[in-house]
């Protein structure tokens, strides 16, 4: 039988092994009621909104309390952030001996729970740097190289745990008849050979130049640039498309955009981009803004917003080569200037 996930947290520090197991329990709760669909009385919407303007879901208040929970069970978190809070958590007589923080979004994908469509737990776990004195929003503000461990749940047709603690990805799949996580691929990689991307297309009008030319190369198929056919996939839940990119390969692309121009991007950098590009990254993929690395960015607040195209490698690079050209800084000229489609003539 493979080991379980209790097996395989013996290789990791006892302290951390206890974190994960403590937000692994969690997922498994959260998985449960996510599976129960509407018997589980956790459909349809809170009567209030997050720190985002967003109206909360009730599984998104279910399941951002069952991880404060299981945080505030372990002793070695000092504090937690959550994207559904506006301010971080101090974990009570933890709080002055705790070595880690985390950081986590409840349930991702949320708008999909009705509808059925895969949706997802993110973490992060960080290293207190100021251990020995309570948290507060400075100790959270790390750049995602720093993290110590990441990792999502995704409820799906199979609750898959998929985790990185810095030396690899393994994933392990929840068994409901014995309540255990088995681990089911001991090295996770992003398959390098991709002709998939997912991108939500109906924001067009608002991307960036680079990413135009790139979804436009990509759409002219065999007869473009690319000269390869290639699919799009839009799920809405970006732990779903993560975890398809694991398996498949391809690039998962929130892009810069001015659909509203004070906010560059959709996703947060702590609860979403950074989590996300640590396990990428660790599986041998590439995760960026456009111009930077996303692990580079340290966040100045919590729930600061950031560009996010990550997935297969040489089409990562692709698109920084494409942010680095600066003939895709001017208009855009896609069915003008641009030879390789300039429409047929009459
Ligand atoms: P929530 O955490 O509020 O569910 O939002 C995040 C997210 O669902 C991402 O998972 C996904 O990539 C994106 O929003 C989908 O947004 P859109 O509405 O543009 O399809």
């Amino acid at each position: 039988m493979s080991p379980s996930l209790a097996e395989w947290l013996d290789d990791q520090p006892a302290p951390l092994a206890d974190v994960i197991a403590a937000l692994a329990l969690a997922c498994e709760e959260i998985a449960t009621a996510v599976s129960l669909g509407p018997l589980a009385d956790l459909h349809g919407k809170e009567d209030r909104r997050n720190t985002h303007g967003e109206a909360q879901q009730k599984l998104d208040v279910f399941a951002d309390r069952r991880i404060a929970e299981a945080l505030a069970s372990s002793r070695h978190v000092a504090g937690w952030a959550s994207e559904e809070q506006e301010l971080p958590t101090q974990s009570g007589a933890n709080a002055d001996r705790g070595e880690y923080l985390v950081v986590f979004d409840p349930l991702d994908g949320s708008s999909n729970i009705e509808a059925n469509i895969s949706v997802g737990t993110i973490f992060s776990v960080l290293k207190h740097p100021f251990r020995g004195t309570p948290p507060g929003e400075a100790g959270f503000l790390q750049p995602g190289r720093r993290q110590i461990a990441a990792g999502y749940a995704v409820y799906g047709p199979a609750t898959v745990l998929v985790l990185s603690c810095g030396a690899g990805v393994a994933a392990f799949t929840l068994d409901p008849r014995e309540r255990a996580w088995r681990l089911t691929r001991a090295s996770v990689r992003v398959p390098e050979q991709t002709r998939e991307f997912a991108i939500n297309a109906s924001n067009q009008r608002f991307w960036e130049k680079p990413v135009q030319r790139y979804v436009a190369e990509c759409l002219a198929g065999e007869e473009g640039p690319r000269a390869a056919d290639f699919n799009m996939r839009w799920v809405a839940s970006m732990v779903a498309e993560v975890h398809r990119i694991f398996s498949r390969g391809g690039v998962f692309m929130y892009p810069r955009d001015n659909k509203e121009p004070r906010k560059p991007g959709r996703l947060r950098v702590m609860y979403e981009a950074a989590p996300m590009a640590f396990l990428v990254e660790q599986a041998g993929g590439a995760a960026v803004t456009g111009t930077q690395a996303l692990l580079d960015i340290v966040p100045d607040t919590l729930h600061q917003k950031v560009p996010v195209i990550l997935g297969s490698k040489s089409e990562v690079e692709r698109i920084v080569r494409y942010h680095a050209d600066p003939h895709e800084n001017t208009h855009w000229p896609l069915f003008k200037e641009r030879s390789l489609f300039v429409p047929p003539a009459g």
